[in-house]
C-alpha cells in the first residue's frame, strides 16, 4: 500500500505553491512586456501597410514610403521613438494583414482597414483610430456610358478577396434584385490589371482607393466614378486586443494630430506655438498638464508628431487632398466644426 506521510503532503503543497508563484511571475512579466516596451527596446516600429496604394501607402521613385496610412505609422514612431525614420514597413495584401497582426509580426496595421464588429471582436483586434471615413464606390470604363450603379445588372465586377467589399457588393445586388459576376483577385495590382485588360466592366472598392488606383492607369481619363456609395468604411489603425497601453498610444497619437489641426498648430508654426499662452495649446504640446506621463511616452511626444508629420489637415492635403494627384475633398474627414466627423477628444 502506498503511504503518503504528512511531510510528503506538506512538500507537495509547497511544490504546487512554488509552481503557482512561478506561473504568476511569468504571466506578470508577459503582461508588462507590452508592445510599447518592445518597440522602445527594439528602437523600431514594425508597421503593416498596403502593397502600394497611391495616397495611402506606396513607395515613391526613391523607394520611400508615403501616404496617409504611412503617416499613421510615422506618428507612432515620432511619439514613441522621436524619429519617423525608425520604421520597418511590411507590405500586406488584404488576406495576409490580420494574421500578420495577430501573430505579432507587426506592431500596428494601418492599411485601409475597415472597422467592423467581427474584426473588432472575433479576430482579437482593436481599432484604435479612424484616419479616413470612406465608403464603397464603383469605377467603370467611360465608354460603357453607365451613369448609375443601378444600371449594372449582369456586369462583370473586379474585386479583391479578403475585403469587406465582397459582402457589401453581394448585399447591394441582392437588395436591388440584380445579378453580377465577381472576378476576384488577391492583390490590388491584379485587380487593376484585370479592370484595365477588360476582364470586368466595373471595379469596386473603397472609393478613396479607386481614386488612388485610377492614378495608376495608363489612361486615367478612361475611367469614371459612379455616384453611389453603398457602404460605410471607417478605415483606421488596428492593434491586438489585450494591450491597453499600446492601444492608448496609437489612439492618442492620432487625436494629437486632430487636435493640432483644430487649434491651428502646424509643422511650420509648432516651435512658435510653444510660446503660446493658450492653455489648450500648452497642454497639446506637453508644456503643461499630464504631458507624456500617463501614456508612458516622452513629454514631447505630441510635439514630435506635429513637427515631423504635421497635423491631420496637413497630412490629408499632402497625401490625398488638393496638394496630391488624388484631389479628394475633405467631406466626412473634415473637422467636426467644419462639416465633417473628425473629432479629437480633449487632451487634458
Ligand atoms: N476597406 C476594405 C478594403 C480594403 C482593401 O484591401 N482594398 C484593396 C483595394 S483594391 C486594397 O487596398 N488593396 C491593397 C493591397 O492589397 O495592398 C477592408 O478593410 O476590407
Amino acid at each position: 500500500m502506498l503511504l503518503i506521510s504528512k511531510r510528503d503532503i506538506l512538500r507537495m503543497k509547497k511544490m504546487s505553491f512554488i509552481m503557482v508563484a512561478v506561473f504568476l511571475m511569468i504571466s506578470a512579466s508577459l503582461a508588462v512586456a507590452g508592445t510599447l516596451d518592445e518597440v522602445k527596446k527594439r528602437g523600431q516600429l514594425v508597421c503593416g501597410v498596403s502593397t502600394g496604394l497611391p495616397g495611402f501607402s506606396a513607395t515613391d521613385e526613391k523607394g520611400v514610403w508615403k501616404g496617409l496610412d504611412v503617416d499613421g505609422c510615422k506618428i507612432i514612431a515620432a511619439a514613441v521613438l522621436g524619429d519617423i525614420s525608425k520604421i520597418k514597413y511590411v507590405p500586406l495584401n488584404s488576406k495576409e494583414r490580420f494574421t500578420a497582426l495577430q501573430s505579432g509580426e507587426i506592431d500596428l496595421l494601418v492599411r485601409g482597414t475597415t472597422w467592423t464588429l467581427h474584426r473588432d471582436t472575433a479576430l482579437g483586434l482593436n481599432f484604435a483610430a479612424t484616419n479616413y471615413y470612406d465608403g464603397q464606390g464603383f469605377m467603370v470604363k467611360k465608354k460603357l456610358a453607365v451613369k448609375s450603379a443601378k444600371e449594372l445588372d449582369g456586369a462583370a465586377i473586379c474585386i479583391q478577396s479578403g475585403t469587406t467589399t465582397e459582402l457589401n457588393l453581394a448585399d447591394y445586388f441582392t437588395e436591388n434584385k440584380m445579378k453580377y459576376e465577381a472576378v476576384v483577385f488577391d492583390t490590388h495590382d491584379q485587380t487593376m490589371q484585370g479592370f484595365e485588360a477588360g476582364r470586368c466592366d466595373v471595379l469596386t472598392s473603397d472609393q478613396s482607393q479607386l481614386y488612388g488606383l485610377r492614378t495608376h492607369m495608363k489612361n486615367p481619363a478612361e475611367a469614371v466614378m459612379l455616384p453611389e456609395i453603398i457602404s460605410k468604411e471607417p478605415l483606421g489603425s488596428v492593434v491586438r486586443q489585450g494591450d491597453d497601453e499600446w492601444f492608448n498610444v496609437v489612439r492618442w497619437s492620432f487625436y494629437a494630430m486632430l487636435n493640432a489641426e483644430e487649434m491651428g498648430v502646424t509643422s511650420k508654426n509648432v516651435d512658435e506655438m510653444k510660446k503660446s499662452t493658450n492653455p489648450n495649446i500648452r497642454r497639446l504640446l506637453g508644456l503643461e498638464g499630464d504631458k507624456g506621463q500617463s501614456l508612458n511616452l516622452p513629454d514631447d511626444w505630441s510635439y514630435q508628431i506635429i513637427k515631423q508629420v504635421g497635423n491631420y489637415g496637413e497630412s490629408f492635403e499632402r497625401n490625398v487632398g488638393m496638394d496630391s494627384p488624388l484631389k479628394i475633398a475633405r467631406g466626412l474627414n473634415a473637422q467636426w466644426n467644419k462639416g465633417g466627423i473628425q473629432y479629437g477628444p480633449p487632451m487634458r
